[in-house]
């Protein structure tokens, strides 16, 4: 189960899970992308179930709603949650936050991941095998002006990580974080408000790591022997080392 999985890292999560014959629960609050993916996929994977769902992990009564829509055979055997979905609003300095802001970055990818969790957690446990994946970020190891709610948020998906790492140490479930740089997604488009130029003006002189890299080693992550758990792993596009330290070529 992959949320977030309209674009970005979360489509490429899509198809890497799809060419290794995995099937798949994709959801994102826009269908038509999901929709257009899955019949892709469908066409080139012809074994694999793909049921697609309109959730907003915003929403707690979303979540309930899609878990209690699904097709019982799915639900019941996710194997792997990839807690995709996240979003940054702005660079505003702290003094200028709108409140407006906050709460959609906050309950996007804080409480969507905290509440999926939930409710994929009593299927794990149920199961006795399950892995979730939740994708932090540098920001959440480092803060930069302009990102403090951003990096708060991040910092929280860490904290929580952890936390869940701990309280899963007595079962076979396993909990990793995978903390990406710069990924040149819609990512930037968004905190920008749809402005393309200023997104791409981020990734100017740099190559940035794109959502198939990342999806690479989601999948890798997973794929491990059940006693293996990569914790936290940390990626950067080669000529970045750092929330805001990134080398140039012009
Ligand atoms: C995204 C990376 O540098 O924009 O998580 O915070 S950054």
């Amino acid at each position: 189960m992959i949320t977030g999985a309209s674009a970005g890292i979360g489509e490429s999560c899509a198809r890497e899970f799809a060419s290794e014959g995995s099937n798949l629960i994709l959801a994102a609050r826009r269908t038509d992308r999901l929709d257009a993916l899955k019949n892709e996929l469908m066409n080139k994977y012809e074994s694999i179930k793909i049921h697609t769902l309109s959730l907003d992990v915003s929403q707690k009564t979303s979540i309930e709603n899609a878990m209690s829509h699904m097709p019982d055979d799915l639900r019941d055997n996710i194997d792997v949650l990839v807690n995709n979905a996240g979003l940054v609003i702005g660079m505003d300095p702290l003094a200028e936050v709108t409140e407006e802001a906050y709460d959609i970055m906050f309950n996007t990818n804080v409480k969507g991941l905290t509440f999926l969790t939930q409710a994929v957690l009593p299927i794990m446990k149920k199961n006795q095998r399950g892995h979730i994946i939740n994708l932090g970020s540098v920001a959440g190891k480092e803060s930069y002006p302009g990102g403090s709610i951003y990096c708060a948020s991040k910092h929280a998906v860490e904290a929580i990580t952890r936390a869940l790492l701990h309280e899963l140490i007595d079962t076979p479930i396993r909990v990793s974080l995978i903390c990406p740089g710069m990924v040149n997604t819609e990512f930037s488009t968004v905190r920008f408000g749809g402005d393309k130029q200023k997104a791409d003006g981020v990734y100017k002189g740099i190559q940035p790591l794109v959502g198939r890299d990342i999806a690479e080693l989601v999948t890798f992550t997973a794929s491990r022997p059940p006693h293996v758990n990569i914790c936290d792993m940390l990626v950067f596009p080669t000529n970045q080392s750092g929330a805001r330290t990134v080398y140039r070529s012009s």
